[in-house]
């Protein structure tokens, strides 16, 4: 059975193995399994075995979607939102599955805020949300599509998959980021003042402490460790975050002890500036997932 619905959320199954599993609590997936050489079923995704997945705190692991600001709020539209936004802490229903073939499973899962009076408490534009999840043999896909349901309005947002991937973090690197402007957090929480650096490095390795916003970015990235590596590709997330808190993530109450060891968040977005989305359109944001080794 390609999908199984649970309490929590939804499990995918490919026909050839790898398995899925999203949360119905921010659309979270905190789990994506794929055979390694010997076939043996890994996780490849980092969840922290504190994190909360009841619904009471936004998950510390899996890919968080964030919609609609990326960090402290900045945008007047924003000013009631918390970080990263409210749909990682929201709950969404689950709409339909989308694909069941030999190819692979979709599901897909809306967030709708004309019954959501939390939202609306704090966020008074017009929108609908679907995120569409892929799974295929070696592949994640995950689609996030905004639509602007006003009629006169236009819809200014940030948005971007806070993706935890489960690597070795002293070991690890994301190119090509070379040339490319970036934001250091680890120096200014302030993106605005913050002074953009060039990376001159033709991949950046983080055995110390990164939080960097590279803007404009190609879009796709190889993040690879001995004996393993992910590529991910990107449509419409013009930037890319790169974090691992190292001994900063002493700090995070729902970390795991030494959990920063064991991951890396390459976090496709569109986070400096706003995406500006006129009435009744619709706007589309994708990262894929492939294995590569
Ligand atoms: O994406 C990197 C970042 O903005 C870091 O600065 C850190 O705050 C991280 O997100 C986690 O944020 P959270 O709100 O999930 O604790």
């Amino acid at each position: 059975m390609p999908t199984e619905t649970t309490e929590r959320g939804i499990l995918l199954k490919h026909p050839s193995g790898p398995t899925a599993e999203i949360l119905y609590y921010g659309a979270t997936v905190i789990s994506w399994k794929v055979a390694d050489p010997v076939g043996q079923l890994q996780e490849r995704l980092f969840v922290s075995s504190k994190a909360y997945l009841d619904g009471s705190k936004p998950v510390r692991g899996g890919i968080p979607v964030i919609f609609p600001c990326f960090g402290p709020p900045t945008h007047p539209d924003h000013s009631k939102l918390p970080q990263h936004g409210f749909a990682r802490n929201e709950t969404w229903k689950f709409d339909s599955v989308v694909m069941d073939n030999q190819a692979g499973v979709a599901v897909r899962f809306v967030l709708d805020p004309t019954a959501n009076e939390q939202i609306q408490a704090i966020y008074s534009k017009k929108f609908r949300l679907a995120y569409v999840v892929i799974l295929s043999a070696h592949q994640l896909a995950t689609d996030l599509h905004v639509e602007n349901t006003s009629p006169t309005e236009a819809l200014e947002f940030q948005a971007l998959f806070h993706t935890y991937i489960r690597a070795p973090a002293d070991s690890v690197k994301v190119s090509p980021l070379q040339s490319l402007q970036y934001y250091d957090k680890t120096e200014s929480t302030d993106q605005a003042r913050a002074v953009p650096k060039t990376e001159d490095r033709t991949e950046v390795d983080v055995k110390t402490f990164t939080d960097s916003v590279y803007e404009n970015a190609p879009g796709k990235y190889h993040v690879i460790w001995p004996n393993g590596g992910l590529e991910v590709k990107t449509k419409n997330f013009k930037d890319v975050v790169v974090w691992n808190p190292q001994e900063e993530g002493r700090k995070i109450g729902d970390m795991e002890t030494d959990g920063w060891k064991q991951y890396i968040c390459v976090e496709p977005g569109y986070v400096r500036g706003f995406v500006s989305l006129e009435p009744h359109k619709q706007w589309l944001g994708q990262q894929v997932l492939t294995v590569v080794q």
